[in-house]
């Protein structure tokens, strides 16, 4: 560790801190190979404070201007009453992030704070709260997502099926609900479900109903008119429901239908995500008729200690291809991936593996990689995804369900909750073979406007360079990371224990990391959201890099807010650079290293780093080597999401 440096820059509340060094960059990009940029000299002190105090002048002047400065207030005295989560009672996870200290919440939240808060190009419903993404589907000409929705509140309950249609999964326009809970096999919620396109165009939705006992039952609905482009109307089939828990399956740990495959006899498969004592299973059904199903012996797949798999997603990936596949495609070249949801801990786990279709059962290609033991689609927040095929670009589309990080009283004075991840594509990575490749559908680069680059910047250990963008709230950022080699090679310090998770974050300092960026942070360095590498030496010479982000610093709002250190390790293969892609939408950071083969997605909830204020950085916080950095960023411009004007047909 390096001895610690007093500068303005330190956060005077978290002393366990490393400094940020602060290292001015000229406003201009800095052409390769211009001298290195110095640490920071009095002069520049200086004027960056000049230029801080200014700024955040001009903050105060566009905060009052946008919006009345009305403090909310808040009870920080009465005592903390231990609750059970709502959907842990109904027979699902909890829902919301409780906040970390067990108190109520404690910062005084402006209106203004609140309102950054909500995103631009994220979709979110117009208010209330929304979970998992439901049925994703493509209609004559019409993106459609579903989702998990309750209508009178920003908490979790009262669960029945939002609609939106897009035609390109960016700009939404909000329907009608699609389904409620009205009838006996659904009265206690309309839980997740999917659709399935049969050859011949007809749409099958099968969903879990929870009954009026509380039973996890699945249903099938459909559409009432298929010639609606926008499938306004569904019916529940009348003799719901089409499966009850099996003997041996408790009545609550029977739920969320995959989309349906064609079996090797034709028939058509359905899997249930279930549990045995503390073992997730998935159970597999086959029909002929969407009406009728027969359990079939066995299980696809189980692994034990996982606990209740929810929102299984089974799903072929083509191993050399560059497209996605259809849900019943197999044979040769292609792998299938099984992804669970684990209520215990609320990760979305992957494997890739083989299916037999014979057995109707699936074989992880590395069991020390089975699902919810080894690999996540996604290293932050993140839960209850859902992919689906998109016949017109042949692509895999997984939506995931990002929930807050901030306390349920927040959300009820924000009046929202949750928000879908922008669209990613699937595919198998094919240059390690072990992972998939997650990336934001192209469809999110037409919200690109004004773009800077930055190349060959110097970073020297120690180094916080702002980049002069302008204000920083909505960006696509790519950026790529050269670790100076001569010192890599000769660097002896063997560093392998490290995890993002339980580490010091980007205060801790190693000989190799961390490198990267800040975002949403203001010019003082109050709030910041690093995003960034740490590499480690083995013992035999080799290294390890890890994909990090820190929300330990993001907010000033303490407990209130999710303040976790987030991460994995990612593989960098040898003829590959550190690289990283960064969406920034207000509260939400999606973070994808390496074209995607680890991903992390934030929420942050800055109190100063917000409109106007809000900045972004490179930085090096190793203590023992160089990085060169290059960067471009683009401004996002905000989507069109509003009511579809059903008046005006
Ligand atoms: N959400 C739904 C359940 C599912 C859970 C209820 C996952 O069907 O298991 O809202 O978040």
């Amino acid at each position: 560790m390096d001895t610690h440096h007093a500068t303005s820059h330190d956060l005077l509340h978290d002393e366990a801190y490393a400094p940020l060094p602060y290292s001015p960059l000229p406003d201009h990009p800095v052409p390769a190979g211009a001298p290195a940029l110095g640490q920071r000299r009095p002069l520049k002190v200086f004027a960056a404070t000049l230029a801080s105090l200014m700024f955040l002048v001009s903050l105060v002047a566009l905060v009052i201007h946008q919006s009345p400065q009305t403090p909310v207030t808040v009870d920080n005295d009465g005592p903390f009453i231990e609750r059970e989560g709502r959907g842990v009672a109904q027979g699902v996870s909890e829902k919301s992030f409780l906040g970390f200290s067990g108190r109520r919440l404690s910062f005084n939240w402006t209106t203004a704070m609140f309102a950054w808060q909500r995103t631009a190009f994220h979709f979110q419903p117009e208010k209330n709260w929304m979970n998992d993404p439901d049925g994703p589907l493509f209609h004559m000409g019409w993106y459609h997502l579903f989702y998990q929705y309750n209508p009178d509140s920003a908490v979790w309950g009262n669960i029945t099926w939002g609609h939106a249609v897009s035609t390109d999964m960016i700009h939404w326009l909000y329907l009608p609900l699609a389904m409620v809970p009205d009838r006996w096999f659904d009265l206690n919620g309309v839980w997740t479900g999917s659709a399935t396109i049969l050859p011949d165009g007809q749409i099958i939705m099968l969903y879990t109903g929870d009954t009026n006992n509380s039973v996890q039952v699945q249903n099938l609905a459909y559409p009432a008119n298929l010639s609606d482009p926008l499938l306004l109307h569904w019916i529940k089939y009348e003799n719901n429901p089409v499966m009850v828990p099996p003997a041996g399956i408790a009545s609550d740990d029977f739920r969320d239908p995959t989309t349906m495959w064609v079996g090797s006899d034709g028939n058509w498969r359905v899997a249930v995500g279930s549990l045995v004592n503390t073992t997730g299973i998935v159970l597999v059904f086959q029909t002929t008729n969407f009406t009728d199903f027969e359990q079939l012996d066995g299980v696809l797949h189980g692994v034990p200690g996982t606990g209740m798999w929810e929102c299984v997603d089974f799903y072929p990936v083509s191993i050399n291809g560059l497209y996605g596949l259809d849900t019943s495609a197999y044979g040769p070249g292609i792998k299938h991936v099984l992804k669970a949801s684990m209520d215990d801990n609320r990760h979305d786990y992957y494997a890739l593996g083989e299916y037999d279709p014979v057995t109707d059962t699936w074989t992880p290609d590395d069991p020390e990689l089975d699902v919810g033991i080894g690999l996540r689609l996604d290293y932050g927040k993140y839960y209850a995804s859902k992919t689906f095929y998109d016949q017109v670009k042949k692509r895999r589309i997984l939506y995931g369900w990002i929930s807050e990080g901030d306390v349920e009283s927040d959300d009820l004075k924000k009046g929202w909750a949750s928000l879908q991840s922008i669209p990613r594509t699937v595919l198998h990575d094919n240059k390690t073979g072990t992972h998939l490749l997650l990336w934001p559908i192209e469809e999110v680069e037409s919200l690109r406007t004004n773009s800077t680059e930055f190349e060959d910047v110097l970073l020297e250990p120690g180094s916080v360079v702002p980049l002069d963008i302008g204000s920083a709230s909505q960006l696509d950022i790519v950026a790529e990371f050269e670790v100076d080699n001569e010192t890599l090679e000769a660097m002896v310090e063997a560093d392998v224990i490290y995890n993002c998770s339980t580490s010091a974050g980007a205060a801790g300092r190693g000989a190799l990391g961390p490198f990267g960026i800040l975002v949403l942070a203001d010019d003082t360095l109050s709030e910041l959201t690093p995003i960034y590498f740490y590499i480690a030496k083995d013992t035999d010479g080799s290294y390890k890099t890890f994909f990090c982000t820190d929300l330990s610093r993001s907010s000033l709002a303490g407990d209130d807010v999710d303040q976790r250190i987030y991460g994995s390790l990612v593989p960098v293969l040898d003829d590959e650079k550190p690289t990283m892609r960064v969406l920034v939408d207000h509260s939400i950071v999606e973070s994808f290293s390496q074209e995607g083969r680890a991903c992390i997605t934030t929420r942050v909830y800055p109190t100063e780093a917000i409109y106007g204020a809000a900045r972004l950085f490179l930085f090096n916080n190793a203590t023992g080597v160089n990085v060169t950095a290059s960067i471009k960023i683009w401004e996002m411009a905000s989507a069109d999401i509003h009511p579809y004007p059903l008046d005006q047909q």
